[in-house]
């Protein structure tokens, strides 16, 4: 079912009101009004490559240097923007739920840095770094003069991240699934929904009896097939939201 452009329905109003367990899954357009480009609009492409081509194990085996360069210019963009009204109202709901659990795709921090804790980090996280051989991590950078970064053991490091091809996390992933078919409320917000196993987490939300509203600045191919299917700019429909559950909030 959709709904007219920009309105919080009062269904949702109601089903946010009496959530007990609240889930929220993010794609890159919660991060957008932050100025990160997404991953499939038209700015994500960098020096004319399609990020689905460079975010995969393949890319890094024919040309670690340039995926590197493609990392560190996104750390840059992403160090230096700030979270947006989304990220803030998503850390601000996390209060108000007896039980609560973020499920983000997205690998630029912001909703950590927006102060949400309980949050699961599907696609991994652009500021951490991994060994491509031994189990080494690092959260701080080894000096980036010369491209591909080695580690201690010989291997070249890598971002963090899952690449297209590989396997999600296995405690990432199964602590989404079990969110999706447990939670009372799934709020989608922000994803094109075409990027799998996340983008079944919905259906898996809808099937174990959840109400689900996506929160979109497009049209998906969810839309259909949630309760409600909100259009707008996340940044100022997550704060309305966050609005309709103020009597919540204020006990
Ligand atoms: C796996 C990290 C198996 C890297 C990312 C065929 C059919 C089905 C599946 C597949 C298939 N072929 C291959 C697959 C599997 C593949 C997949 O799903 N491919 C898709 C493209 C068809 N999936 C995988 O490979 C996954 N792994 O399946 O493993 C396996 C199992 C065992 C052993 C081995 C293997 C791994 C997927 C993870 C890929 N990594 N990121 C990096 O970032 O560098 S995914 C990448 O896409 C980002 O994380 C991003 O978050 C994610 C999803 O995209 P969105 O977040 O939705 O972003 P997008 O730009 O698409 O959309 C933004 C939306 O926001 C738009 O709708 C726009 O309208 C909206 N918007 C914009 N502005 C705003 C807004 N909304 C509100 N307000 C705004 N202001
Ligand atoms: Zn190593």
């Amino acid at each position: 079912m959709n709904d007219q452009a920009g309105q919080i329905p009062g269904t949702v109003a109601q089903a946010l009101l009496s959530a007990n367990y609240l889930t929220v899954l993010t794609g890159a357009g919660v991060s957008a009004e932050s100025g990160v480009p997404t991953f499939r609009g038209k700015e994500g492409l960098w020096r004319k490559h399609n990020p689905m081509e460079l975010a995969t194990p393949e890319a890094f085996e024919r040309d670690p240097k340039l995926v590197w360069e493609w990392y560190v210019y996104r750390r840059g963009l992403m160090g230096n923007v700030h979270p947006n009204p989304a990220h803030e109202a998503i850390a601000e709901l996390e209060t108000l739920y007896p039980k609560f659990l973020l499920i983000t795709q997205n690998v630029d921090n912001l909703h950590r840095r927006a102060g949400s804790k309980e949050l699961v980090e599907l696609h991994g996280n652009i500021f951490r770094v991994r060994c491509s051989r031994c189990e080494r991590k690092l959260d701080e950078l080894p000096d980036l003069n010369e491209l591909p970064p080695k580690c201690e053991c010989g291997a070249y490091l890598r971002p963090d991240v899952v690449w297209f091809g590989e396997a999600l996390p296995r405690e990432a992933i199964d602590r989404a699934f079990q969110a999706s078919v447990e939670c009372d409320c799934m709020l989608v917000v922000g994803t094109s929904a075409v990027v799998q196993p996340a983008a079944s987490l919905p259906i898996m939300a809808k099937k174990g009896g959840a109400f689900v509203a996506e929160i979109n600045y497009e049209p998906t191919p969810l839309s259909d097939l949630v309760d409600v299917s909100i259009l707008g700019k996340a940044g100022e429909l997550m704060s309305r939201l966050l609005d309709a559950t103020s009597k919540r909030r204020n006990g």
